[in-house]
């Protein structure tokens, strides 16, 4: 499948991927497209926003459980697992849109969470921050302080943590080639990354059973699967 990239793929220093709910489909875990977007009658575009928050603050935190009980008994896939063992070859940097944590559980050393963690709860206040220990007896579960906690996550509207964001544009910048996998590209500002790599003359290749708005933008695209298509490119590296 990357033949034609091989050399490029050999030469390159630095390999960023940018990563979207697809790299973790293999795992169990559903994407936000078409059917796997519903959690019960609700939209996920719906419920990730601070106003279904603070309208229905136990409803969300329902939601944001059940996700996270699933992610927690999942496990990293091919896909995962191949971005991890690539460290041995390049520098190896994950720009990644999912909260569930899998890239780091895979092994992974260098992931920006552009929105955030499942697995980290913050105050709606304070400055209070720490990562889920145990399931909460109670719904929203309520600071030290005195006001709601909520998931450590960004949702719709709201701005991306400006360190993470400015540090994933200087890697988007800096690459030699750059994997756009299993994500949609709907979303911004995460979806810009692949034109700071195409700026700096990155390769882009693009892993995804489906097209993307910026599939014409792309040196080589791969419609397969991530934990199908990945691990190829640890045999080029060998
Ligand atoms: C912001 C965390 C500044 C929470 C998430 C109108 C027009 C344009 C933009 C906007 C607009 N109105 C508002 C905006 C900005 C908005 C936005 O982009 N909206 C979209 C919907 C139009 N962005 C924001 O609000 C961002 N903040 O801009 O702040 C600002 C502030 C105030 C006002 C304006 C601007 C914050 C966005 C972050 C939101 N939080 N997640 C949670 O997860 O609960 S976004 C969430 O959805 C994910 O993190 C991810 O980013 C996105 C889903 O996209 P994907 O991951 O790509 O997944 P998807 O299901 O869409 O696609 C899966 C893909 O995988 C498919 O292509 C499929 O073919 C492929 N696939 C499937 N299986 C596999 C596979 N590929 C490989 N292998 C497989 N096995
Ligand atoms: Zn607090």
């Amino acid at each position: 499948m990357f033949e034609s990239i091989a050399d490029k793929l050999l030469d390159a220093k630095k390999i960023v991927f940018v990563t979207g709910a697809g790299i973790s489909q293999e795992s169990g875990i559903p994407t936000f497209r078409g059917k796997d977007g519903l959690w019960r009658k609700y939209d996920a575009m719906q419920l990730a926003t601070i106003d279904a928050f603070y309208e229905n603050p136990k409803l969300v935190w329902e939601w944001y459980d059940e996700r996270r009980k699933n992610i927690l008994a999942a496990k990293p896939n091919a896909g995962h697992t191949t971005i991890a063992n690539l460290e041995k070859f390049k520098q190896i940097r994950v720009l990644t849109q999912n909260i569930d944590g899998l890239h780091q559980r895979a092994g992974s050393s260098q992931v920006y969470e552009l929105h955030g963690s499942i697995v980290t709860i913050k105050c709606t206040v304070c400055d209070f921050k720490e990562k889920v220990a145990e399931s909460f007896s109670e719904l929203p579960p309520i600071c030290k302080c005195g006001n709601m906690l909520r998931p450590d996550v960004v949702w719709f509207g709201e701005s991306l943590p400006q360190d993470v964001w400015s540090k994933a544009i200087e890697e988007a910048s800096l690459c030699d080639v750059m994997f756009v996998v299993g994500t949609s590209l709907a979303v911004s500002p995460a979806n810009m990354l692949p034109l700071y790599a195409k700026q700096n003359g990155a390769i882009l290749v693009e892993v995804n059973p489906e097209k993307t708005p910026m599939s014409q933008n792309m040196d080589l695209s791969i419609r397969s699967t991530s934990a199908n298509a990945l691990p190829e490119i640890l045999s080029i590296m060998h």
